[in-house]
């Protein structure tokens, strides 16, 4: 089973995330050719990552990959066992990667300091923090977001938070997250799970954004066209 992803990638990250949880010893590789080649998409016809290969098996869509793997590699389990709480562990997923998450991603385009439009930035945020109000009104933590353990709700929001927490302190600017947003980011925090998988990646995040501030107004291969 090889996974195409790269350290930067924040979708790639949760599937990471899984694979850690899941104790899968699975190949990591960059897109051959880079994202969207022709080399790469001979391989994966979407041209995206994270992308699974597994035998026959082609697919991307982080969730798509997060829920086969859970199912192929069922221990420790990522879904409630409970119809209602599994519903509500998708919806969480969802919410991230529809409502929240392309709000995130248009505050990348904002980092170069030649090419930030402020008012692009200022309406992203207010969206942004519209969307943590009601995650924050939907969220009952126990700790995680949906009951005592890690399931795939939590696993796309620590890469997605600290993207946007590292793209608006360079920005000066921060979003309003509720109380209760704050202390289930602390639980995933302290998680040594989740540590582990963000430490490399964060430091891959910093190096980016400190690149990228000075850069011009290129589109970069990744944090860019998806
Ligand atoms: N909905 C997709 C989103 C995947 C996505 O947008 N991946 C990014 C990397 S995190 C990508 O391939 N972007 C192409 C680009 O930025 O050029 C998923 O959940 O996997």
């Amino acid at each position: 089973m090889i996974i195409y992803t790269l350290p930067l990638s924040s979708y790639g990250n949760k599937v990471v995330l899984v694979l850690a949880a899941k104790r899968i010893d699975c190949e990591l590789r960059p897109p051959p050719g880079g994202l969207y080649s022709e080399t790469y998409r001979a391989i994966v016809p979407t041209g995206q990552i994270p992308a699974l290969v597994d035998g026959d098996l082609q697919i991307t869509e982080s969730e798509v990959i997060s829920e086969y793997l859970n199912e192929v590699y069922p221990d420790p389990p990522l879904l409630p066992a409970d119809p209602k709480e599994r519903a509500r562990s998708r919806f969480f997923s969802r919410f991230h990667d529809i409502r929240l998450e392309p709000h995130v991603r248009n505050l990348f385009w904002q980092v170069p300091l030649k090419k930030r439009d402020l008012a692009v930035v200022d309406h992203n945020l207010d969206i942004i923090n519209a969307r943590l109000a009601e995650l924050g009104r939907l969220a009952t933590p126990a700790p995680y977001l949906v009951g005592p353990r890690l399931t795939l709700a939590d696993c796309a929001y620590p890469s997605t938070l600290m993207y946007l927490d590292l793209i608006l302190g360079a920005m000066g600017r921060e979003a309003v997250y509720p109380e209760v947003i704050v202390a289930w980011r602390r639980t995933l925090a302290a998680d040594p799970l989740v540590r582990s998988v963000m430490e490399p990646h964060a430091k891959a995040g910093a190096e980016w954004l400190a690149a990228k501030t000075a850069e011009g107004s290129e589109r970069s291969a990744i944090h860019g066209a998806g």
